[in-house]
């Protein structure tokens, strides 16, 4: 028996139920008639007496008392009398003597907090490791023996209990019954974590699809077939490659082949639930095999590609292993239904493609109709060892309910082979389960045993339709093992010696399942032999066409949505206008000047609104926020998407965007960019969670499936953009050299040197900057309104998709410097380089200072106050692709040219400098004399920036100063 005081049948809720008790043996009309029908073991609407709908006790049918509770033979009790009766007035109730009816509840609350418990932690004695080893982490659970028979006397086993729907088609059960259905249903090999699910509706909904099955698939014959043929095509595939091509890393599926017989499995549904298309996102391990198997490359290209490319020479530099490859294809389910499958190209870098599969899914469905989100399924596949340990799985699962970043949910399977390469759970993660950040989300997360292709499906299902139904992430956490060692060169029993020696003995799942079927009479085993000859002529035959003609093609680029976008050099692209005729800018200004009638700005707000109107009469000149938002009005206008994104971005961190203003009186908001008018295309403005990998990865994603759109992505201060930093070096800055893929993807990165500290200076130029080549990226340092609005639009219209790195300005934002004319926004281009001669003419000139950014104000202002003819001042506005061109005629400009400059605001081994100096370096003056090169700029420094205000006003005067001052070799 079970020690009552570990239940939660103790304490008060006993005292109360016994008060109670003895108040209705005193006068039945004294208690509550719900209490009186419990006491009196009747039920007139035919409910269970105890045990609640959803699984929870205690919630029970509206009876009054707070948890469902049974008595402690404790009680007061009159001779005996039958339960339906009450007993006469006055008679003695002793201990001990419980009627029949309140024995039968104390028995049936336990049999509700077994169940509950069964519900609850059924999972954690579920049969999950094919190894048959012991669970990782669970030392310190005890009270596991709730769910199970040994919480009951034998005969109470035999009693007949409420089944609380346990069971479809009866109300009451023997509870030996009821305890082997709990068993098989949660200490199978599936183990589910879903009674913390907050919405109880959703509890109900997944608690009869498992109980009612015992959480088993029920197939039919051509189903098991099908499973069988998955499985056996799955390591046919592995065999193949591994004999054909010794030791060559493929990172094989082997051990965990159950996850092809899901994947089809869940094509196979979600086709009937609605999915038109699925994004997947996977790393390394079993992708060639989801690759041929589901995605259906064929498998002649796959061996072509281990063969490798016939003249190497056309890969200098470029290209990607084939187990970072994406693919796309259209698969037709048995049920006829088209899905359209995209696996997403991705680094090594282990799950940071989760992001970027989430934006590409977001940006499919925002094109859709209506938005239906259950048209476009993100799918996940995770390693169990990376699934706990990147954080970037944390940033991304934090996206999934926010209104700018929803995807109707993902499904996640984590292919969990106990190990992350040579290390074990035990040292991988604090957790239970490698699921355990998903629980965050408040999701169903199954756990299931890889060598039971059926429970797999079966898991399969439930996920499948519950994201179909609730639109939610879910996990499946697919338990199984890695045959060989992390990749097949390496030999995995230097560190796992005995998990080794258990693989060895441990059958192939096909070779199992086929077993079973056979043994059951479902499928014979020449059958099963048949589906293997079969799977190894379609492998054989696709090998020797790879062998006579290799088929190694180059990943596809430019089609579909991407069709008349270009990416490659910049040499050729159009250059268009875009100025905008002032017919069109004014109103515009002045609609973005307005707010609707009844809507109440902050009074500052006012003021601003106000400054705005007279900038599009004209009578002021347009600022850094009027210039930007232009841009987005104007790309709107035209039928371009704007999707603009970031910490505060709405606002804007420095309070000038103000793209969503906010009634003072009713909190209502009001967004100018989404009032421009009817035909106008869609802005979306969103604050970002606190992220940046996540949040940046996200955006990657979307500029990949929303080419003809403007995405932002914008750093509260361009420092925090490094916590992103393996989506640019992996994605943002390679993913065209890698996989020929394009991004017109926008990064706002604040940078300047103000005095605010080592952290909000600098954006770290000089990375971007050497990660620049072969014109992969535009990185930009404008600084005026007229130069950001020409750049954002260029960004737009150009057919040239090119991510576009802007170092963005923070005091710029409201220097008067960095206004401009109405008029300079009517006409012209982004110019690449801004070139300031001295009022005294260009033959005066013997010193060029070249720089870029803001430090060209400070330069502009000492030269003035000084009254240097001499002196010539040329910003460099784009920085990658570099203007060549323009600066050798800037060079040509100045006859008297004697020297050049440069002038940087950054120490020297920051910002630049690097960048330029191979640039700079052995130029000659327009009449053939080498010019030497100086360098003014801070030095070079560990930290970026001072962190004392004095300190770097001081500093910026000294570099002002040499950079003007003649005769200082070096500058300093
Ligand atoms: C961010 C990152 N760090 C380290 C690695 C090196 N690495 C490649 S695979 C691997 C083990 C991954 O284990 P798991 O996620 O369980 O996947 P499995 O290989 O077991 O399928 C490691 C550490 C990597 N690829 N990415
Ligand atoms: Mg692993």
């Amino acid at each position: 028996m079970p020690n009552p005081t570990d239940t939660f049948l103790s304490g008060s809720n006993i005292d109360f139920i016994e008060g109670l008790y003895a108040r209705w043996l005193e006068d039945p009309a004294s208690v509550d008639p719900s209490w009186r029908e419990l006491f009196s073991g009747t039920s007139p609407g035919g409910r269970p007496l105890l045990g609640s709908t959803d699984g929870r006790p205690g919630q029970t049918n509206g009876h009054p008392a707070n948890n469902g509770s049974a008595v402690s033979a404790k009680g007061a009790n009159g001779h005996g009398a039958p339960a339906a009766t009450a007993p006469a007035r006055g008679q003695v109730v002793t201990v001990g003597d419980m009627p029949a009816a309140l024995a039968a509840m104390q028995l049936q609350a336990r049999v509700d907090q077994t169940l509950y418990a069964f519900r609850l932690r059924g999972h954690l004695l579920a049969q999950l490791d094919p190894l048959g080893r012991p669970r990782p982490r669970m030392n310190h659970i005890a009270d596991l023996a709730m769910a199970s028979d040994a919480a009951f006397s034998p005969e109470e086993l035999e009693q007949v209990v409420d089944s609380s729907e346990v069971f479809s088609d009866r109300k009451r059960v023997k509870l030996r019954d009821l305890l082997s259905r709990l068993r098989r249903t949660y200490c199978g090999h599936i183990g589910v974590e879903y009674m913390g699910l907050l919405d109880s509706g959703r509890r109900r909904w997944l608690m009869p699809r498992m109980e009612h099955t015992e959480n088993r698939l029920d197939p039919s014959k051509a189903e098991q077939r099908r499973i069988l043929e998955k499985l056996t095509y799955a390591d046919t595939f592995e065999a193949f490659i591994h004999t054909k091509y010794q030791g060559a890393k493929r990172f094989s599926v082997d051990g965990g082949e159950s996850l092809l017989p899901m994947l089809d499995t869940m094509l196979e549904l979600g086709g009937e639930l609605g999915v038109e298309e699925v994004v997947i996102g996977m790393a390394h391990r079993g992708r060639l095999n989801v690759l041929t198997n589901v995605l259906g490359k064929s498998p002649d290209q796959i061996f072509s590609e281990f063969n490798g490319p016939v003249d190497p020479r056309k890969f200098m530099g470029r290209g990607d292993v084939k187990y970072h490859l994406g693919f796309s294809s259209d698969v037709t389910t048995s049920g006829g239904k088209r899905i359209h499958l995209s696996l997403a190209f991705n680094p090594s870098h282990l799950e940071f493609v989760h992001p970027v599969v989430e934006g590409r899914a977001r940006a499919k469905q925002q094109r859709l109709e209506g938005q239906d989100r259950r048209k476009v399924l993100p799918l996940v596949i995770h390693g169990d060892a990376a699934m706990a340990g990147q954080g970037v799985v944390a940033e991304t699962l934090n996206l999934a309910r926010l209104r700018g970043y929803d995807t109707g949910g993902t499904v996640h399977v984590v292919i969990n082979n106990q190990l992350g390469y040579t290390t074990d759970p035990e040292d991988g993660r604090s957790s239970i389960y490698c699921t355990a950040v998903a629980q965050m989300l408040d999701i169903p997360i199954f756990h299931v045993n890889g060598d039971d292709p059926e429970a797999c499906v079966h898991a399969m299902r439930l996920a499948t339709e519950y994201r179909q139904t609730f639109q939610s992430d879910v996990v499946i956490d697919l338990v199984c093992f890695r045959r060989y060692g992390h990749n097949e060169g390496d030999e995995p029993s230097y560190t796992q010696p005995l998990m080794y020696e258990a693989i060895r003995h441990h059958p192939p799942v096909s070779e199992l399942y086929a077993r079973t079927l056979a043994g059951e009479g479902r499928l014979s085993a020449e059958d099963a032999e048949a589906i293997r000859e079969e799977a190894k002529r379609h492998f054989l035959q696709a090998y020797n066409l790879a062998k006579e003609t290799p088929q190694l093609r180059e990943p596809s680029a430019h089609e579909g949505l991407w069709k008349g976008f270009r990416g490659g050099p910049e040499e050729g692209i159009p250059e268009p206008e875009t100025g905008v005729p002032r017919a069109t800018l004014a109103p515009l200004l002045e609609h973005l000047a307005r707010v609707p009638p009844g809507f109440t700005p902050l009074r500052q707000m006012g003021k601003i609104l106000e400054r705005r109107a007279a900038m599009a009469r004209g009578e002021l000149p347009l600022d850094w926020s009027a210039g930007e938002n232009l841009a987005y009005a104007t790309l709107l206008g035209a039928g371009t998407h704007v999707r603009l994104t970031g910490q505060d971005t709405e606002r804007g961190t420095f309070g000038h965007r103000n793209a969503v203003l906010h009634d003072m009186k009713t909190g209502a908001t009001f967004v100018p960019l989404q009032a421009l008018g009817a035909g106008q295309a869609r802005f979306e403005v969103y604050n970002s969670p606190l992220s940046e990998t996540g949040c940046m990865g996200f955006e990657f994603g979307y500029s990949l499936d929303y080419p003809d759109a403007l995405v932002l992505w914008e750093a509260q201060f361009g420092d925090f953009a490094n916590g992103a930093q393996v989506i640019i070096d992996q994605f943002i800055v390679a993913a065209e050299d890698k996989w020929r893929r394009l991004s017109g993807l926008t990064l706002l990165l604040p940078h300047g040197y103000e005095g605010a500290g080592p952290e909000h200076s600098s954006a770290r130029l000089e990375r971007f900057l050497a990660m620049s080549a072969e014109d992969n990226i535009q990185v930009c340092y404008p600084t005026s309104s007229a130069q950001i609005f020409h750049l954002l639009r260029r960004q737009a219209i150009r057919p040239w998709r090119k991510p576009l790195v802007v170092m963005s300005p923070k005091s710029l934002l409201r220097r008067e410097e960095a206004s401009s004319s109405l008029s300079a926004f009517t006409s012209g281009r982004f110019q690449r380089l801004i070139s300031d001669a001295p009022a005294g003419g260009e033959s005066k000139v013997t010193r060029l200072l070249l720089c870029s950014g803001k430090v060209a104000f400070d330069l502009l202002a000492a030269r003035g106050k000084a009254g240097d003819d001499t002196v010539a001042i040329v910003r460099l506005e784009q920085l990658h692709p570099f203007p060549e061109a323009q600066l050798r005629a800037e060079i040509a400009r100045y006859p008297a040219l004697q020297e050049l400059t440069w002038v940087q605001e950054e120490p020297e081994n920051m910002g630049a400098w690097s960048f330029v100096l191979p640039r700079l370096t052995g130029r000659v003056s327009a009449t053939g004399r080498p010019l030497p090169l100086r360098y003014a700029g801070r030095e070079a420094s560990a930290s970026p920036a001072t962190g004392f205000q004095k300190t770097h006003e001081l500093e910026q005067m000294l570099l002002v100063d040499a950079a003007l001052s003649r005769g200082q070799p070096d500058g300093r």
